[in-house]
């Protein structure tokens, strides 16, 4: 087990993990006294709903105290570049304060989403590698720039929950929305995949691709009607241009995903890692459809991170 939980590829046997965690899930509360003095810190620099609460669940399920903080809300606004003078508006440097709060507690979990303004900068994660770097202590992803391990790890234990046969048909699919959003959500679930037996398909606009090595397993379709024919589950989801970073799609007509379409599929699961705009990335009909597993998508979340709280309170 690696120190940290940041990216799938910390994860060694992610098809022993989804078993794992799907056994978790039946037997919660058998790991009480594991977490026993050991505190985790959630660190927010952006809103969650989700992570900070299924998170806290999984501790509480291990025995573990937590503490939360809204860093960007409550705290110091930090300095993570080195040798600045500084000046200006950040009083305080990730150095310090991820020494500090490695110092208060046993595990650490970082949420830190992209600006969207420049690529380079979003993806050299400058928040969580100045968390591993500095807090000494080990390190969760609750989202970063480019990565959402612990959303991707329970899509892929709900996948497992309702599949019908060895190896399903999944397809992602871009869907409208309002706002310019990451990547870190189809960029994870796409790195995911390439560990998991399944015939996977992304589909999206021109324009839309996705960083190639994350996707680069999967089928890639700019035809949604096509891509969606056969599916077993249809994974939806936004995201702003990678190549033309950070800016929306100017025509996205066409593209919400409504129960018409989800009868035209292999009586496909509809996947979606919340929050959702009804209407807007999926329609009412196909959200208050069969379906959706939707919920069991946000269930799952606190057994994928039970694991890995696990996994790292018990790492030789
Ligand atoms: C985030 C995202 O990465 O797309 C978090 C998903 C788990 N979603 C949003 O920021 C949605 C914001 C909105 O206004 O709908």
């Amino acid at each position: 087990m690696p120190n940290h939980f940041c990216s799938a590829e910390d994860c060694p046997d992610p098809a022993g993990w989804i078993r794992e965690a799907l056994i978790l899930k039946e037997t919660p509360y058998n790991d009480k006294l594991l977490g026993t003095n050991k505190t985790l810190g959630l660190i927010f620099f952006n809103a969650s709903l989700r992570t900070r609460l299924s998170t806290i669940k999984a501790a509480q399920n291990l025995g573990m105290e937590t503490i939360t903080f809204n860093v960007n809300k409550e705290g110091w606004q930090l300095e993570t570049a080195q040798g600045v003078v500084m000046d200006g508006d950040p009083a305080e440097h990730i150095t310090e304060a991820a020494a500090v709060m490695g110092g208060y507690c046993d595990i650490l979990g970082v949420r830190a989403f992209p600006t969207l303004l420049d690529r380079k900068e979003d993806y050299s994660e400058k928040y969580l590698l100045g968390f591993q770097e500095y807090a000494g202590v080990p390190i969760i992803n609750l989202e970063s720039a480019a990565l959402h391990p612990l959303q991707s790890f329970a899509d892929l234990m709900t996948i497992e929950q309702h599949k019908k046969k060895k190896r399903p048909k999944v397809v992602m699919t871009w869907a409208p929305h309002v706002k310019a959003l990451p990547q870190a959500v189809p960029n994870s679930f796409s790195q995911w995949m390439q560990h998991y037996d399944a015939d996977f398909h992304i589909a999206h606009p021109e324009g839309m691709e996705l960083d190639a090595k994350f996707t680069k397993n999967a089928t890639l379709s700019y035809d949604q009607d096509e891509a969606l024919k056969e599916a077993d589950f249809i994974y939806v989801k936004n995201w702003s241009s990678y190549h033309d970073y950070g800016e929306p799609l100017k025509n996205q007509q066409g593209w919400m995903v409504t129960l018409e379409k989800l009868q035209r599929t292999h009586q496909a699961k509809l996947m979606h890692c919340l929050p959702v705009r009804r209407n807007v990335v999926i329609a009412d009909n196909a959200m208050d459809s069969k379906h959706s597993i939707i919920q069991d998508q946000a269930y799952n979340r606190i057994f994928a991170a039970q694991l890995v709280l696990k996994k790292l309170l018990t790492r030789s």
